[in-house]
């Protein structure tokens, strides 16, 4: 038996995944861009070779789709592995309304391959990591990190790259949680609804790139209002085809609206702070290291919880 402790964190995107060209492999129909979080984390212990298969996260054995999603991602890794026991807990609860999908499938790729005995760089790892979760293609780095769409069939280049470390820009974000509730819709679920029924979506796909050209740019000049723009365009855009899905994918929440109200009413008064938000009801908002606790303040008024949030997030094995 051999066994390989890896720790890694959330991101939460500025420019949005949503859409899968190819729902297999989790391709994505749209490049992306992200920030990795610190302090929050997920840190996975995985037993190649254990008695039976066992699935553990905080603390609770999992079984049925959730321990078959794990389960199946370990047979990526090797087809004839023996049984397995992965052992997973997160530092922040579900309620602090960040996915914990993207954090889960990175700690997990860490793991899972070094428990294995194999040793793939971070590209093939993000890879691998994509196959779990797409998000999670991009935690296998902190700080500023693109995916990209790739266009082969087999996925090889889906993967994601570090745009920049997690001090080339001093920023924060603002989680306001406006509800801890379980969602109505999984994002996967959600995805391919969208993609099916709504008449917007190819104009979601249209825009992206454009979106991620000037999101990259506005990251490497600084430019927190060129940033926010288009962090906030792709927001609603992608918003924009869920709402018009059939049945409608509608995460928002009278909270939610009173919080990116907020948002726009903050920066009338001169507080450089943009909002964006995922599939769920909760507002996140990006704003300059020193401003933070006064957005957080104000958003208190509306959400239930508000956490000030770090970027950095370097992912680690041990
Ligand atoms: C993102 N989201 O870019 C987008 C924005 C939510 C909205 O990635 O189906 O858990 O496992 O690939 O990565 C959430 O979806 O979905 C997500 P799957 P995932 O962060």
């Amino acid at each position: 038996m051999r066994s390989a402790t890896a720790t890694a964190h959330p991101n939460i995107a500025l420019i949005k995944y949503w859409g899968k060209r190819d729902a297999a492999l989790n391709l994505p129909a749209v490049p992306s861009l992200s920030i990795t979080l610190d302090g929050f984390r997920t840190e996975t212990t995985v037993r190649w070779g254990a008695p039976a298969d066992l699935v553990q996260i905080d603390g609770r054995r999992v079984e049925g789709k959730e321990a078959a999603r794990v389960l199946a991602f370990l047979d990526r890794i090797d087809p004839a592995r023996p049984p397995v026991e992965v052992l997973s807990q997160n530092n922040f609860p579900a309620a602090a309304g960040l996915a914990s999908s993207a954090s889960a499938f990175a700690a997990l790729a860490l793991a899972a391959t070094a428990a294995a005995g194999l040793q793939p760089d971070r590209q093939a790892l993000s890879v691998l990591a994509r196959q779990g979760s797409g998000s999670a293609a991009r935690s296998l780095w902190g700080g500023w990190v693109v995916w990209d769409r790739g266009e082969r069939p087999d996925g090889l280049d889906s993967h994601a790259w570090p745009l920049a470390p997690a001090d080339h820009w001093d920023l924060r974000l603002v989680v306001a949680v406006v509800s801890g509730s379980r969602k109505p819709v999984g994002s996967t679920e959600g995805m391919i609804r969208t993609q099916q029924t709504s008449p917007l979506f190819p104009a979601f796909v249209a825009a992206a790139p454009e979106r991620l050209r000037l999101a990259i740019q506005a990251v490497q000049d600084r430019d927190l209002a060129a940033l926010g723009e288009q962090m906030e365009r792709s927001t609603y855009e992608m918003h924009a085809t869920m709402i018009s899905a059939w049945p409608p994918v509608r995460y928002w929440q009278e909270g939610t609206v009173a919080c990116l109200r907020t948002v726009e009413e903050l920066r009338a008064q001169g507080v450089g702070a943009w909002s964006t938000m995922d599939a769920g009801p909760n507002v996140k908002v990006l704003c300059e290291a020193a401003q933070a606790e006064g957005v957080a303040e104000r958003l208190r008024e509306h959400a239930a919880r508000v956490e000030v949030l770090r970027i950095g997030g370097e992912p680690r094995v041990e």
